[in-house]
């Protein structure tokens, strides 16, 4: 895309003039007002995803470049003030003087809205970036930016405040080197998070560097500064791209066959990339891209993956004999148990479609990936007999357990509200039937439960109490799973069905009783294991409620501290020493201030002002940002491994110094 807008650059390096405020610069400014007014256009929300995707949009012109050949190397610095630097070591942007625009080229680059938002399509580059907007929107949103272009042995610099350029491009110094550097200070008045977080970033990056074999990205956060004066900082490199990141992947689940079937072609004129492992577990995971972008609604892509898949492992354990003595019918999802697969393509006019436009469209990429995965697969097959029949008998287990599961299902189905069965039994139920009001509380234990049905407004807000831990499906088969009560309950009461002849596990969430899922546990350890749990069981089995932004956790206040007659809620150690400070000090107010570790110590009242009541609540909105970082996650949190599970909870807990 930044290839259309040089297109149009004069070849020779006209001196600079000190160009008129013309009809053009007002056009200009007229299209950067236009992003400020309405940044979600452009860069999908404005949130902490908003902020971040910042990020992305700058180094997507560095991976662009490197992807055209010229650049190796791209550094992402996070800065002591929250202001983000990325420097590349490519071409450099054009800095000839543009006779069409009267200014510089990079000056068009960094000002003139060139491609438009969401609408817009057909105006994606090649690297990604899903909003493919450009460093004009980046630049439009923050209240500066500075970029330095290192060409012709020279330094060209030019700054601007909300897009508006502060002086023409001029020349700073002498280069040895060519390049980019951009470093912006995103506006704090449009996002409603300020603070860049470095676990998104890394997994960003991390991500990038698996799909982008070669590059090597570092990230430095200077905000973190270690023992020896140096910073916090981290390289990204894949020199076996997908390969790699499927062994990531996979690194905390045991696996089936040691081997990566792998494939790195081009069909078609379409790159097509795929990194395929199996493990003994019976999730299927798949992750699918196109031009760097995660497509989490799939597509032709993943359609021409799947039905490779299918028909040449079927093929296979036709011809070996291997499904003669098999009395069950075999079906496509049973081909898919314990596959965790990669499929990344690069596609020149990609059509994105669905609710979030992550489901590829163009019917051409169908055919190329079937044709790729089934040559490729049926050529791995043929040379490794011994690996391939632990392939098939893994589907025949599988397709064994999946006959069993259908009578679990059909069990949870003849108790689902829709054919009838009634509700659970230990549901209180709302009274409005529209789910885009009803609320569902997940609550730990009886007791909780029982305060929760008082406290509720009974109009809209249902509750169900679980007993204590459920089930961690990410170690169970699926029906087993279905065995459990807590889970089938949970099915039962949301109101969905299902299994479909396609796919067996694939939930019907347009029956969904309710759109918001609310997790309420005790603010303790176990409180947040429980969390965890009821997370994964949606990850794995129904991850469009998460996609839809409708499952949250309840935050319960952790004091209730008290002078006189004064009483107020704190969330937090800081809130609470506000108190303490304000309403009088000495050691006796810590004996005032009451630490609630369970719901159950709440009564009804206090439970629905804190934590119910959606006046007052802090609702934790649960996200997939990452889809890949939040499999391998789960899977470590949920998996064997003792040592990188303690090492993810030292890092991220809450409740460590509370409970200690
Ligand atoms: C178009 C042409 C040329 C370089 C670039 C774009 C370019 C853009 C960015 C954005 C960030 N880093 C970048 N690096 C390079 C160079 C054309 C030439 O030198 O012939």
């Amino acid at each position: 895309m930044i290839e259309d807008l040089f297109s149009q650059v004069a070849e020779e390096n006209t001196p600079q003039e000190n160009s008129s405020y013309s009809a053009d610069s007002i056009q200009v400014l007229e299209g950067l007002e236009a992003v400020r007014k309405r940044p979600a256009m452009y860069i999908g929300d404005i949130s902490i995803k908003g902020l971040h995707h910042l990020v992305y949009e700058i180094v997507d012109n560095s991976i662009d470049e490197a992807l055209a050949g010229y650049c190796t190397q791209i550094d992402v610095i996070i800065n002591e003030d929250n202001s983000i630097t990325v420097q590349d070591n490519g071409r450099g942007i054009p800095v000839d003087y543009h006779e069409k625009e009267k200014k510089s080229a990079l000056e068009v680059a960094m000002t003139v809205l060139h491609a438009g938002g969401k609408f817009d399509k057909g105006s994606y580059k090649v690297s990604g970036g899903l909003h493919g907007v450009g460093m004009s929107c980046v630049n439009a949103l923050s209240t500066r930016m500075v970029t330095q272009v290192y060409r012709n042995g020279k330094i060209y610099q030019q700054e601007y405040e909300i897009g508006k350029p502060l002086y023409n491009v001029k020349e700073v110094g002498v280069a040895e080197h060519t390049g980019t550097r951009q470093q912006f200070w995103p506006d704090t008045t449009i996002f409603t998070e300020t603070v860049y977080k470095y676990e998104i970033l890394a997994g960003r990056l991390r991500e990038l560097a698996y799909l982008n074999a070669g590059i090597k990205i570092t990230l430095t956060d200077r905000r973190v500064v270690n023992e020896d004066g140096s910073f916090k900082t981290e390289i990204f490199y894949s020199e076996d791209g997908l390969k790699e990141f499927v062994k990531y992947l996979e690194s905390s689940r045991e696996h089936l066959i040691s081997d990566v079937i792998y494939l790195n072609t081009e069909k078609q004129n379409i790159p097509i990339e795929v990194a395929i492992m199996y493990n003994t577990g019976f999730a299927e995971n798949i992750h699918s891209y196109v031009n760097n972008i995660n497509t989490i609604e799939g597509g032709t892509h993943l359609a021409g993956f799947r039905r490779a898949l299918t028909r040449t492992l079927k093929k296979y354990a036709e011809e070996s004999k291997m499904l003669d003595k098999v009395k069950v019918e075999i079906s496509g999802d049973d081909f898919r148990e314990g596959l965790t697969a990669v499929i990344s393509v690069k596609v020149a006019e990609p059509q994105f479609e669905g609710q979030t436009k992550t489901k590829l469209g163009n019917s051409e990429v169908s055919g190329a990936v079937d044709q790729a995965v089934g040559e490729a697969l049926n050529y791995y097959l043929e040379e490794h007999p011994k690996e391939a029949k632990m392939i098939v008998d893994k589907v025949i287990l599988a397709a064994t357990a999946r006959h069993a599961a259908r009578k679990a299902r059909e069990m949870v189905q003849r108790k689902s509200p829709m054919s009838g069965g009634g509700l659970p039994g230990k549901l209180a139920d709302c009274s409005d039937r529209d789910p885009l009001r009803c609320e569902l509380f997940l609550v730990e234990g009886d007791s909780a439960g029982g305060t929760a049905k008082q406290g509720r407004n009974r109009a809209f807000q249902a509750i169900l109490p679980l007993r204590g831990k459920i089930l961690n499906v990410e170690k169970a088969m699926y029906h087993k799973a279905l065995e459990s009560d807590e889970i089938r309950n949970i099915y039962t009461a949301l109101g969905v069905t299902i299994g479909t002849e396609e796919d067996s596990k694939a939930a019907n969430i347009e029956k969904l009783r309710y759109h918001k899922i609310i997790i309420m546990t005790d603010a303790d350890v176990d409180g947040s294991h429980i969390d965890t749990l009821i997370m994964t069981f949606f990850f794995r089995y129904m991850p469009q409620i998460i996609q839809n932004g409708y499952l949250y956790i309840a935050t319960p206040p952790l004091y209730l501290c008290k002078k006189g007659k004064v009483e107020e809620y704190c969330w937090t150690d800081a809130q609470r020493q506000k108190f303490i400070d304000t309403y009088g000090g000495g050691s006796e107010n810590a004996i005032h201030t009451q630490r609630y570790k369970g719901l159950g110590e709440m009564n009804a009242t206090q439970l629905w002002e804190t934590t119910m009541d959606p006046e007052n609540r802090i609702l934790k909105q649960v996200n997939i940002e990452n889809a890949a970082e939040a499999d391998f996650i789960f899977s470590m949190l949920m998996g064997e491994e003792v040592g990188p599970r303690r090492e993810f909870i030292e890092e991220n807990a809450t409740y460590a110094n509370i409970d200690a």
